[in-house]
């Protein structure tokens, strides 16, 4: 049960907040802390008074202005200056500063706007999954309405019951800009929309939201879905540091409803001066424990927690796809994943029996394993944001985005926040989420659903990206994906959907030869119809564009004599060099294959590589993509515009 409530330790909880928030401003105007922070002087009442509503274990989402939310319910003043101070003892080892907070199990916050609304979702929904009593209050201000994502959030929490209450912080100003000029509507109707039950507070002081607080909660609690309390409110101090654009009358007004004076009315002099010395007291303490703390130290090493690389063993992996399909492949790792684990869920957009996917991928799941496959609305960020929620409560979530061009529409919540989490939140939670998804074009769809984007996920920090063809080990790289501590994006060409691998002998496959390199769950793939030996040419593509390289090395070698070995890895970011610079021919030109436009993208990175280590200049090196257009929908132009396997056997002969 959340502690008996009493007005004067409200106040000194409220004093002390306010006390830590002025010397944060004091020490970045006298140059000491640097970075950015957002103080919540005059807000202090929403945070101690919900905070004072919960329970140790309810969770706490905040955003930017997170500091009074923070020690509020976690109540640790030297963790949180030490963060800010980029130390070693800060709460996220100083790696998340001012607005990423994480204390597993309690508190998270984030500083994208919106962002966290499907976080504080995917944790409530986790929770309730998981039988806990506990729930999530997430903080928002109203200048964060303006995001899309937040309205998503609140449909699947609606939709699932989720006990989350959400708090909005309506200060009536977004950093600089009054919110009347840019908003429309009210939060009551927000909310009403969702059937979500509302309450607003005019400035209210920390009792009066203590108790409005007390009922939003039990209800929430009590399993009658997601609540809503709106607090009215004034921000006292600078959007920032000291950026404040009002003007002295409006300030003054401000000074006018300042929430903490008003409550301070109702004490002695003697128990106001004992709650200022208590909280002066406390904030130095804090300040000096994060002076004398070591600084931040970097990161652990991806390397260091990788699992020990099992050599691929080329027999064993052909064993298990002889005669399969690559969507039949993806099924059966899903249903081995939703089998061997209660805790993997399945999320996406028409993934339901008997449709089970636009390209029939997830087909039988729901049928089979109900409880665990969860259909979701069309929200794309909405529902990876969920996943990452529901990753930091313990479960394993696949997301199924319907076609990879969507991807767009979530990558905020892939780039900056569940390949964040594990890093910025200095390696206390895992965030094993799965991201698959169909990607590429031939298929004559137009535009927007045959673009291959992947190359704009290469790179993005703390995020895995696989793209395996039909003659990678899928099963074993699902089940490695779900093992990880950051998320992994998983590209399925939809032109190998119906690839089956037709199995000719112990280590071959149609004419050619099979060889793998790596890792035993992401290794790396070799195609020869010459034994691996003498070949004349490397050609090194990904995903799927080894159809269209094995067509052409069939017709370079019946046609023009001339041998080449296709390389194929199966893990693009982070690439594994080892076992593509083995497996290449040691002689003879190199010609990169990808399905998007060649700039910036996977052929340049191998010539950065093979450069890196000197193999470039003794080699003719030549790039083959698409070129640099939308995809057009009809077939003859689509032709024109994607790599195929002439152009790839032009980019050979004119190299030899
Ligand atoms: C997606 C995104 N856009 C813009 C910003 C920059 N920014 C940080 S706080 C803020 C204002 C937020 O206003 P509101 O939600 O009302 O919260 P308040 O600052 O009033 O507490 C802005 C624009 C951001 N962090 N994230």
């Amino acid at each position: 049960m959340a502690s008996e409530f009493s007005i004067l330790e409200a106040y000194e909880k409220m004093i002390a907040v306010r006390a830590f928030e002025n010397c944060l401003l004091e020490s970045f105007s006298g140059g000491e802390l640097t970075g950015t922070t957002h103080t919540c002087l005059g807000q202090e009442p929403n945070a101690v008074g919900v905070a004072m509503a919960l329970e140790h274990n309810d969770i706490i989402v905040s955003n930017h202005r997170s500091h009074g939310h923070f020690l509020a319910h976690v109540g640790d003043f030297k963790g949180l200056m030490a963060e800010i101070m980029g130390k070693q003892t800060g709460v996220c080892g100083g790696k998340g500063g001012s607005q990423h907070l994480a204390v597993p199990g309690r508190f998270y916050a984030n500083g994208i706007q919106g962002g966290i609304v499907p976080l504080a979702t995917g944790l409530a929904i986790g929770r309730d999954k998981s039988g806990s009593k506990n729930i999530v209050t997430v903080f928002v201000g109203d200048g964060t309405f303006g995001e899309g994502v937040v309205y998503e959030a609140l449909n699947i929490a609606a939709v699932h019951q989720a006990p989350l209450l959400v708090v909005v912080e309506n200060n009536g100003i977004a950093q600089t800009t009054p919110s009347h000029l840019t908003t429309s509507g009210s939060f009551e109707a927000r909310f009403e929309a969702f059937s979500i039950p509302c309450l607003t507070l005019d400035h209210p002081l920390v009792d009066d939201v203590y108790e409005a607080a007390v009922d939003k909660v039990a209800k929430t609690r009590d399993g009658r879905g997601p609540h809503a309390l709106v607090l009215n409110s004034i921000r006292l101090g600078p959007h920032s540091k000291g950026d404040d654009t009002r003007t002295e009358l409006e300030l003054a007004r401000g000074r006018d409803l300042d929430p903490v004076v008003k409550t301070q009315s109702m004490f002695s002099n003697l128990e106001i001066n004992k709650a200022l010395d208590m909280a002066q007291s406390k904030v130095k303490e804090a300040y000096n424990y994060a002076l004398s703390s070591p600084p931040a130290s970097p990161v652990a090493s991806r390397d260091a927690e990788a699992t020990v690389p099992i050599d691929a063993d080329t027999a064993a992996i052909l064993n298990n796809l002889e005669g399969q399909s690559f969507v039949d492949q993806i099924n059966q790792g899903l249903h081995q994943l939703l089998a061997g684990n209660k805790n993997a869920i399945l999320l996406g957009e028409d993934i339901l029996d008997p449709y089970g996917g636009a390209f029939k991928v997830t087909s039988g799941l729901s049928t089979r394993y109900g409880g665990q496959v969860f259909p979701m609305p069309i929200s794309e960020a909405g529902m990876v944001g969920v996943a990452g929620g529901l990753a930091i409560q313990g479960f394993i979530p696949i997301v199924e985005i319907m076609f990879g061009d969507f991807l767009c529409l979530a990558m905020d919540q892939i780039v900056n926040h569940l390949a964040h989490y594990r890093d910025m939140y200095d390696n206390q939670v895992a965030v094993p989420v799965i991201i698959r998804t169909p990607m590429g074009g031939r298929r004559g769809y137009g535009p927007s659903h045959s673009q291959t984007l992947d190359k704009h996920f290469f790179g993005a920090s703390g995020l895995r990206v696989l793209a395996p063809t039909h003659l990678h080990p899928i099963a074993e790289m699902l089940a490695d994906s779900s093992k990880q501590m950051t998320p992994t994006l998983f590209i399925e060409n939809k032109v190998l959907y119906s690839q089956s691998v037709e199995r000719t002998g112990e280590d071959m496959v149609e004419d050619f030869f099979v060889r793998y390199r790596g890792g035993a769950n992401s290794p790396t793939l070799a195609l020869s119809m010459t034994e691996f030996e003498d070949e004349d040419a490397t050609i090194l593509c990904y995903g799927g564009m080894l159809p269209v390289a094995i067509e052409a090395a069939r017709n370079l070698l019946i046609k023009n004599e001339i041998s080449c070995r296709i390389v194929a890895p199966s893990i693009l970011y982070p690439l594994d060099h080892t076992p593509l610079i083995e497996l290449m021919t040691p002689n003879g030109p190199i010609v990169t294959v990808e399905e998007s436009a060649a700039p910036f993208g996977f052929g340049a990175e191998i010539a950065a590589l093979l450069a890196e280590v000197n193999l470039l200049y003794q080699r003719k090196f030549g790039r083959v993509g698409a070129s640099e257009q939308s995809i057009a929908a009809a077939r003859t132009l689509e032709d024109e515009i994607l790599p195929q396997s002439d152009d790839i056997i032009q980019a050979v002969i004119q190299r030899l």
